[in-house]
């Protein structure tokens, strides 16, 4: 690892302190992304912002490009968006992005841009918005032993970038941080599945390996009535022990969080389903509910998980159309998934297309109408494609007069309706 970039991410850190330090006294407009990271960087941003006594005004937008119709007047930061839309920044108030999506332009000059990117971080893989907040939040405020941790990985996993081998790169720092503080517990091997708080063991075991492990292990353990998150970690890796003695468990193991303290809701223990939570408040135009939760207020939880319902049963009823071959089309390339088709709005889109991306190993694009003139694209790439969804999606997007970029194996766009063949026919050029 270059010695370098640390150093150059250390100066980008400190002019983004600099410019928060500068706007004490005035007011500032926050504008975060409506995802789990951009949600959770919100929580980090607007905790720090209150440290410094700088009042904010924090809006959840569903797209960068909605900031523009809200405008700048006045000192304004943008969190988990902005990089792709600099050039369009300029004003006569300081902006401040903190951001980790590909920037490919140069900043104009009221835009102080901290990306880790600048510094040759990966955005995509190394470092979520909300742990480049968690950066400069440390950079400014002397932290010790808070919840911020918890909430920088939630964004981190929010974004993909937890896999079972654990988080890489900055996303380290706000992990063993995490663990310094005793505020997250890690494990492994421990089951890496989605529903560790929300299923027993005994569901994973036999979702996992059928009913006949799940009798071998009770066996010897007792009844696995508890979930992951609710057991001691010897317990859990013990399970996992025998388990793999038993069957097969390759690519379901691996390196996971616990967060330790007491919760109102398992949920908010296991850092995949809190982002999952965020997400869904997000999804359905109740951003401010989730960042609420993301801070740490459970005043709202009850709506949080109202929204979470109605999201698994937006994504169920998607899932059973795909399976009958509605909403589908396999194209030259990659698979066509048709939001409109399956009830999914332009903000789940990108959840969906990730599934099915994960289910059949193909790239897939997924369409869904936003209004009468515009429809979000969502690119998503499966491991070792080849492919560069941001790239693919920024360029393709500009040949027809829409916006659009993102990560390596996740990207979006939006682009006029009317233009959308035209766009398909650009990808698949490159696929
Ligand atoms: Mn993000």
């Amino acid at each position: 690892m270059s010695e370098d970039r640390w150093s150059e991410l250390e100066e980008l850190m400190g002019e983004g302190a600099d410019l928060l330090s500068d706007l004490k006294g005035h007011a500032v407009r926050v504008y975060t992304h409506n995802d789990a990271d951009g949600l959770s960087a919100g929580a980090i941003l607007t905790f720090t912002l209150r440290c410094l006594r700088i009042p904010a005004t924090v809006r959840v937008l569903d797209n960068e490009s909605d900031v523009l119709e809200h405008g700048l007047d006045g000192p304004t930061i943008l969190l988990d968006m902005g990089s792709g839309i600099l050039r369009h920044l300029s004003s006569d108030h300081p902006v401040l992005v903190v951001d980790h999506h590909e920037a490919p332009d140069e900043a104009p000059d009221n835009v102080t841009l901290v990306n880790p990117r600048r510094c040759g971080f990966n955005g995509g893989t190394e470092a979520s918005a909300s742990t480049v907040t968690y950066l400069l939040c440390k950079f400014l405020v002397k932290l010790e032993r808070t919840e911020l941790p918890k909430t920088a990985l939630v964004g981190a996993y929010g974004d993909n970038q937890a896999d079972r081998r654990g988080v890489r790169g900055l996303n380290r720092i706000p992990e063993r941080d995490g663990e310094e503080g005793e505020v997250l517990e890690p494990r492994d091997p421990a089951y890496w599945t989605y529903g560790r708080a929300t299923m027993t063991v005994g569901e994973i075991v036999e979702t996992l390996s059928g009913p006949e492990v799940r009798r071998a292990l009770e066996a010897r353990f007792g009844e696995l009535d508890r979930p992951p998150v609710e057991l001691p970690r010897e317990e859990e890796c013990e399970i996992v022990e025998e388990h793999a003695q038993l069957t097969d468990l390759n690519g379901k193991t691996g390196y996971i969080h616990v967060f330790r303290d007491e919760r109102p809701l398992a949920e908010l223990r296991d850092p995949l389903e809190t982002a999952t939570l965020l997400n869904a408040c997000g999804r359905y135009g109740e951003g401010w509910v989730g960042l609420v939760v993301a801070m740490g207020c459970w005043d709202h939880l009850d709506r949080a998980k109202r929204l979470r319902r109605k999201h698994r049963a937006v994504i169920r009823e998607a899932l059973s159309r795909l399976e009958r071959g509605q909403g589908v089309r396999d194209r030259d390339g990659y698979l066509l998934v048709e939001g409109d088709r399956l009830g999914v709005p332009p903000t789940v889109i990108g959840i969906v297309s990730q599934i099915v991306c994960e289910n059949e190993g193909k790239v897939v694009v997924g369409v869904s109408r936003v209004d009468d003139d515009t429809v979000k694209v969502s690119i998503r790439c499966p491991e070792d494609s080849g492919v560069d969804a941001g790239e693919l999606a920024s360029e393709a997007a500009e040949r027809v007069g829409g916006e659009g970029g993102g990560h390596e194996r996740a990207a979006g766009a939006e682009i006029p309706a009317d233009r959308l063949d035209e766009f398909l026919r650009c990808l698949e050029r490159t696929l």
